[in-house]
This record gives structure tokens, C-alpha cells and sequence, in this order.
């Protein structure tokens, strides 16, 4: 059995967070267990999220119980509120020796700048360098590079370059349908080849969990032994089924759904 430790917020709608890295490695065979770092929960009347760190002490006995108490193949990040925090999982992956998924998560669907400016400095110079992968948004992927927001293949190729000379081995950019409307691309970069990926675009959709239910299942499938370029592929095969899958919650959003895999 391949065992995860997920680093990561929960998101009380369900749909993104812990719950949906938990989702997504249960459909993958691979058992999580989960440091929380933060909650989210969002506002009833108009879906604003509101975000409650975790004391770090709490979040460090969470570390002690599954690296100490059991043992992992792997550490995934998502969510981490504060520097120190962020530190902590860095300092988690030196001490363990581990090989971690980084999902560089800096705010929620929809935001165009950083809630906490200095978390995106943390990220850029002390998390994602240890990454063994590294999953950013155009949005976290601007940030983490200094670039203005991406907008083109060419933009996400050059970042992909910045953020691999940060230390990321592997990075694959998330440019969804945001880049061309009708193409799914990606760019994927390992240090030799840049690769871009395309795939089909659903719609109309609901994407809510999409981005961590990427990650995760690059992280499951590369733990159970792809490549990380066939991880990314894979987790790209995934997401489309979770998405075209999708069922709206309310009106404010629709949650994808792992277990549309299955069909
Ligand atoms: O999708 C980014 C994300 C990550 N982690 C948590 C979240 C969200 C978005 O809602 O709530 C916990």
C-alpha cells in the first residue's frame, strides 16, 4: 500500500482541499492521511471564503502522527496559510528525506492577487525549490516568477523555465481553458523538453477542485509509478472525467467529482 501525507486546508464545501486530495487518492488506491493547515469556510450568502489557520503546534503533532507514528511514499502539499507554516513543510521534507507534490495554492478560484503577499514569497523561495513536481495556476505561476499574469503558451513556457531554476524538478503550469478557449493546455517542463499539452475543453462547466484534484492525482499515479511526465498526463485524463462529471451545489458553484472515473 502506497501512503501519501497530504499537507493541506480542508474546504468545508467539499469540493477542493483535503477532500478532494482524499477523493482523488481513494479512486487511485493509494491511502491518504492528512496534516491540516487551515479551514475553509464559505460565507452562505454570498460564497466569500473565509480562511482559519491552524495553530502551527497542532499542525506539527498532525506531522509527528504520520511521519513518526506510520511512514510515507510521498508528501503533497495544497493549502499552508503562513510562512511559518510553509517553512514547516519544507523543513518536513529535508528531515524526512521525502519527494513532495507542491501545489503552490496562493488563493481561491477567482482571485487575481495574493490574500497574503508574503505566503508567494515563502512559496517562491522556500517550498517550491524542494518540489519534486510543482503544479501552479497561470495566477501562482506569475507569482511565483515575478512575471505579469500569463497569457500565451510563450508566457507559460518562460515561467515553467523560472520556476524549474528555482529548484522544482518537475513543473507543470495549469493553464486550463484560460490560455485558448477552446484547448485544455498545459506546459509541462523537467529541465530537458518543454512539452505542451492539450487537451478537450467541457462546456459550459464546473471546476470547483479541479486544481488539487490535479495535483493529487499526479501524486497518486506518480507514487504508484509513472513517470512524472506520465503522472501529469494521466492526472489530465483524470480531471476532464471529474469535471465532465461536475454537479452544481448551489449558485454560487459546481464541485467536480472524482468517482466519474469510474464509468
Ligand atoms: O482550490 C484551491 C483551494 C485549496 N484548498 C482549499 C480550498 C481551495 C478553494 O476553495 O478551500 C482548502
Amino acid at each position: 500500500m502506497k501512503k501519501v501525507l497530504i499537507m493541506a486546508g480542508s474546504d468545508t464545501s467539499g469540493g477542493a482541499g483535503i477532500q478532494a486530495d482524499l477523493k482523488t487518492m481513494e479512486e487511485l488506491g493509494v491511502y491518504g492521511m492528512t496534516a491540516l493547515t487551515t479551514m475553509v469556510a464559505q460565507n452562505p450568502e454570498n460564497w466569500a471564503h473565509d480562511v482559519y489557520p491552524i495553530e502551527i503546534d497542532t499542525v506539527k503533532a498532525q506531522l509527528r502522527t504520520i511521519l513518526d507514528g506510520v511512514g510515507v511514499d510521498l508528501m503533497k502539499t495544497g493549502m499552508i496559510p503562513t510562512t511559518e507554516s510553509i517553512q514547516l513543510a519544507a523543513d518536513t521534507i529535508d528531515k524526512y528525506n521525502l519527494e513532495a507534490v507542491v501545489d503552490p495554492v496562493l488563493a481561491c478560484k477567482g482571485v487575481d492577487e495574493p490574500v497574503h503577499p508574503e505566503n508567494a514569497v515563502a512559496l517562491r523561495e522556500i517550498l517550491v525549490p524542494k518540489a519534486t513536481i510543482t503544479t501552479p495556476n497561470l495566477f501562482e505561476a506569475s507569482q511565483l516568477t515575478e512575471m505579469p499574469l500569463l497569457k500565451t503558451v510563450d508566457d507559460m513556457k518562460e515561467a515553467a523555465k523560472k520556476i524549474h531554476d528555482l529548484g522544482a524538478k518537475n513543473v507543470v503550469i495549469k493553464g486550463g481553458s484560460d490560455v485558448d478557449e477552446n484547448k485544455a493546455i498545459d506546459v509541462f517542463y523537467d529541465g530537458n523538453e518543454l512539452i505542451v499539452l492539450e487537451g478537450e475543453v467541457i462546456k459550459p462547466c464546473y471546476t470547483h477542485g479541479a486544481g488539487c484534484t490535479f495535483a493529487s492525482a499526479i501524486a497518486g499515479s506518480y507514487v504508484n509509478g509513472k513517470s512524472p511526465l506520465e503522472a501529469v498526463e494521466f492526472a489530465k485524463q483524470f480531471v476532464y472525467h471529474a469535471i465532465n462529471g461536475a454537479e452544481k451545489l448551489n449558485e454560487y458553484v459546481g464541485s467536480v467529482k472524482q468517482y466519474a472515473n469510474r464509468k
